[in-house]
């Protein structure tokens, strides 16, 4: 099985992370969709990343159902929980923080564009689903020792994943101490050798 993305991709970090947590072999490919796009569209019709390549050569592509399917793979840890209301809510944490990086990533495009074409109402606009989102989040998890439930969780992961994404590409804001509960949260993801093992950059 191969894994296709890139080492500043957060969604490609999310599904690594998902694959090395359950302990399932792969390798991992590095290809960029921007630098050289034709490979990544030769595989996902969407040009993104990350892909994953099974044996028999068929593909998946998005990071949730790439997860989905790592996690169905072995039975433990399961990182989505099989009880409907606990997966429900996993999903959605992970739907938001993946809609957080959307957005974070359209800024960072945008901001490598010349300056007189960038539009700045559109970062304007992006920016505040980063905001509302990051709040939305760190609200939900108030209390908790993990987004949902005891264990770790996709969730967790995906959160984890927005927030070194965030540090990473637009280190000016203090994004921990902003959202201080999915910060600890994220704060203690980052020591897993997981996480150690897939450095963003
Ligand atoms: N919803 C997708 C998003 C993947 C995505 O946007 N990946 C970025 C890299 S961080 C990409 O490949 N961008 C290239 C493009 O949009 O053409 C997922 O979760 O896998």
């Amino acid at each position: 099985m191969r894994i296709i993305g890139t080492t500043t991709s957060p969604y490609t970090r999310k599904v690594r992370v998902v694959a090395l947590e359950k302990g399932i072999a792969h390798e991992f490919v590095v290809q960029s969709p921007m630098v050289d796009s034709e490979p990544v569209q030769a595989i996902n019709p969407l040009g993104k990343v990350p892909v994953l390549v099974r044996d028999d050569g068929s593909r998946l592509v998005d990071s949730p159902l790439i997860a989905e399917y790592l996690d169905g793979l072995a039975p433990s840890p399961r990182l989505l929980p099989q009880e409907a209301a606990a997966r429900e809510a996993v999903r959605q944490i992970e739907a938001i923080a993946d809609g957080v990086l959307d957005a974070a990533v359209l800024v960072r495009l945008e901001s490598l564009r010349p300056e007189p074409l960038r539009g700045a109402e559109w970062i304007a606009w992006q920016w505040g689903k980063v905001h509302r989102g990051l709040a939305h989040l760190d609200a939900e998890v108030e209390g908790r020792a993990r987004c949902v439930g005891d264990g770790l969780t996709v969730a967790d992961i995906a959160v984890a994943c927005c927030l070194a994404y965030l540090e990473f590409r637009f280190a000016e804001r203090d994004w921990r101490a902003r959202h201080s509960h999915v910060g600890r949260i994220a704060a203690e993801l980052f020591a897993r050798p997981s996480f150690v093992a897939t450095p963003l950059g």
